[in-house]
């Protein structure tokens, strides 16, 4: 029996992600690691996660109240190489999904060194540790779309294998991102994704690089069981996602923030469908470095902003002076080809996303209130 080791399982897609590989494997032990440092940097921010949620330890309980399963396990809150070795030797350590991480491109730009070290020191404590007990342990990591920026050309995934040509004389190296994206945080996970490809190749790891994009809404099927298992649902100006952002904003009746033209595109993924992703990505042969774009559709930010106003009239909309330095006009096509093939179809698009999304934050209208300087500072 191997067990899978899940790093970030207190974050807004590693809990719901434990509890989906808790119930597909009821045979597995899902061991969960988290340093708690989300919970701090949103409370430094001045905010809160919209929905109450309870500690790691509550919500395990709970959840085995509630379906009986008590296969979730939590151990220490520090990413080491040597208790990695300790885990995987004597757990029997399969798989590890590797989702911590500090996710924000705002705060990253606060605080480079921190992010950089929290991000990069723990994928290479993984990758060590794997080489050094067993390389044909998998390793499944969410890096983001954000490594490619926004190029002048089709981010297709076989292009990516073959290499990019980017010029008549200059190819990006196949596998690895092109090293533009905007902001410490994204630049971190360019260089996961370096560090990924190349053990990879050198040590014959089966790795897994699911490129997210934009991860919106905040209910999966396991988080509806009890309102104790809820995840997080952030809505700062560091913390909250674009979609996400626009649905608290408009329940408070606050003019939705479009930063500059609104022209910046991104691809979008539901919360639900970027969870079964992952657990999907767990059962993938590889036996390679793997990277997939993890995405459903592509939209601007004006089209988000038309979408939310669509669910929740009126709805004014307010342009803000861009905070970050990013193209507002730019070219988009990446390609979801090897997503199509994990996840088939998703199950919500953008605006099922959004009236789920209305409907679960709905009752904590107030908390939004109380929070709401968050938005722009
Ligand atoms: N934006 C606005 N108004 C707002 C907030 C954001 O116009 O109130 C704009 C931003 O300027 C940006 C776009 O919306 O152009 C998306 O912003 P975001 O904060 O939703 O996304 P981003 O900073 O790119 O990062 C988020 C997650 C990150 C993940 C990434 C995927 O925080 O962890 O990796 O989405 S991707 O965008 O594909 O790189």
């Amino acid at each position: 029996m191997e067990n899978i080791f899940v790093t970030g399982c207190d974050g807004t897609i590693g809990w719901p992600v434990c509890m989906r590989l808790a119930l597909k494997y009821p045979d597995k032990t899902i061991i969960g690691i988290d340093n708690n440092e989300r919970r701090r940097w949103v409370d430094e921010c001045g905010s809160v996660s919209a929905i109450p949620i309870k500690s790691m330890q509550e919500r395990c309980l709970v959840f085995e109240e509630i379906t009986g399963q008590s296969n979730i396990l939590l151990i220490g809150d520090s990413i080491r190489k040597s208790l990695l070795k300790m885990l995987c030797t004597l757990r029997d350590i399969g798989t590890v999904v590797h989702l911590a991480a500090q996710p924000s491109a705002p705060y990253s730009m606060k605080y480079p060194q921190y992010t950089l070290r929290n991000n990069n020191d723990a994928t290479l404590a993984l990758i060590m540790a794997i080489k050094e007990v067993n390389p044909k342990i998998r390793l499944i990591e969410t890096t983001t779309m954000g490594v490619y920026g926004t190029p002048d050309w089709n981010i297709g995934e076989d292009s990516i294998d073959k290499g990019v040509l980017i010029s008549p004389t200059l190819k990006i190296p196949s596998g690895l991102p092109p090293f533009t994206g905007g902001s410490w945080y994204h630049r971190s996970k360019s260089y996961d994704a370096s560090m990924l490809q190349f053990a990879s190749f050198r040590y014959g790891s089966p790795t897994v690089d699911l490129r997210l994009g934009v991860v919106i809404g905040v209910g999966t099927s396991e988080t509806k069981k009890d309102p104790r298992l809820a995840t997080r649902f952030d809505f700062d100006f560091n913390f909250g996602v674009l979609a996400n952002r626009f649905v608290a904003q408009a329940l408070i009746d606050y003019p939705l923030t479009v930063y500059g033209s609104g022209g910046q595109t991104r691809g979008y993924l539901s919360l639900e469908d970027t969870v079964q992703s992952i657990v999907n990505a767990v059962e993938l042969d590889n036996d390679s470095y793997l990277p997939i774009n993890l995405f459903d559709k592509c939209y601007s930010v004006r089209d988000v902003a038309e979408a939310v106003a669509k669910e929740h009239h009126p709805t004014e909309v307010q342009t803000i002076k861009n905070p970050r330095k990013e193209a507002e006009t730019h070219y988009y096509n990446p390609s979801n080809e090897r997503m199509k093939k994990l996840l088939g179809n998703p199950k919500l698009d953008l605006k099922a996303t959004l009236k789920d999304t209305f409907e679960a934050i709905s009752p904590y209208r107030r908390t939004i209130l109380l929070h709401k300087e968050a938005f722009l500072k």
